[in-house]
């Protein structure tokens, strides 16, 4: 038994010259996203992260493997795939071991990403603590990550489909920075502000590589999480969105969703709901995440 990791050409090529990188995740694509739109997104952030002066890692385990950066009949195949994992801290080396194939979420995007030395995460959102946690203990692995793993990871806050204020509790607890990224309101995933005021706020990318090199200094172990707003001229209004979010979750209790089916069940629901333009919401903030990790990686390499 031994780890086997796979390198892209241009993740390889980026790594010999110590070029700046960015990890990707990849249960966005087979969780969070519908074909074909899920690989067309894949590509687009990929290209973005590009445009922005970076190399893009995305992370999977397939047959076994664990690849950073993945080629394109890879990502093809990967984007169509019915019966993928989703993997977290608590699944990554069980699929590794037995020959699996599978999608990282944050949690396992973080390991991996830690592992080849990539400093820098772009997503969409990341997981947090679920509406009725009190009951269900439905608290993502995501959060615990951010707390160990010295890996910025830029989101666009936490979905609404979330107990915001009980995810940024667990975060301080965790002590997690939380920096929005030109604004005090932390950002609401679809909308660009929520009521809640974000613990910190950063202006510039050369303030959070900073941040990320002074806590590696301080030998503080975790990362932090960037909460980067949507582009204005894509967010969907919170007000539109909370009744939906309650349909959602009221037809995910209704249906007995637990677990790991929790949040693509919701994200799915939400996607009909707003005929789609979740998705789209949803696309240019990951984009727009993408662009900002590079700027990051650029800084952290100086
Ligand atoms: N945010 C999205 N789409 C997603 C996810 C987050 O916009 O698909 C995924 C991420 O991979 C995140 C995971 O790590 O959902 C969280 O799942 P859970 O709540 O089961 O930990
Ligand atoms: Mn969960």
């Amino acid at each position: 038994m031994s780890l086997e990791i796979r390198y892209s050409d241009e993740v390889k090529r980026a790594r010999n010259d110590g070029g700046p990188l960015v990890a990707l995740e990849s249960t966005i694509i087979t969780h969070g996203m519908p074909f074909p739109q899920n690989l067309a997104v894949a590509r687009q952030v990929e290209a973005d992260v590009r445009a922005g002066g970076a190399t893009p890692a995305t992370i999977a385990v397939i047959k076994g493997v664990l690849h950073i950066g993945l080629e394109n009949a890879a990502l093809e195949n990967l984007a169509q795939a019915t019966d993928v994992a989703k993997l977290s801290r608590a699944d990554l080396a069980a699929c590794l071991a037995t020959g699996g194939t599978g999608a990282t979420t944050v949690a396992a995007t973080m390991i991996a990403a830690h592992l080849a030395g990539i400093g820098v995460f772009a997503t969409g959102g990341i997981g947090g603590v679920h509406e009725g946690a009190a009951q269900t203990f439905d608290i993502s692995a995501d959060l615990m990550e951010l707390a160990q793993t010295p890996v910025t990871v830029v989101a666009a806050g936490a979905k609404a489909i979330l107990d915001v204020p009980k995810t940024l509790e667990v975060l301080e607890t965790q002590g997690v920075p939380v920096i929005a990224v030109g604004q005090d309101s932390f950002p609401a995933f679809w909308s660009r502000e929520s009521p809640l005021k974000a613990p910190l706020r950063m202006d510039s990318a050369a303030q959070i590589a900073a941040a990320h090199r002074m806590r590696a200094a301080l030998g503080l172990p975790g990362g932090q999480l960037v909460a980067n707003p949507i582009p204005a001229t894509d967010e969907i209004p919170a007000r539109t969105l909370a009744p939906i979010i309650a349909q959602a979750q009221s037809d995910a209790t209704a249906a007995c969703i637990k677990g790991k089916a929790v949040t693509p069940f919701l994200l799915q629901r939400i996607f009909e709901l707003t005929q789609g333009r979740s998705l789209t919401a949803n696309i240019a903030l990951v984009r727009n995440n993408a662009r900002l990790a590079a700027e990051i990686a650029r800084h952290l390499i100086r």
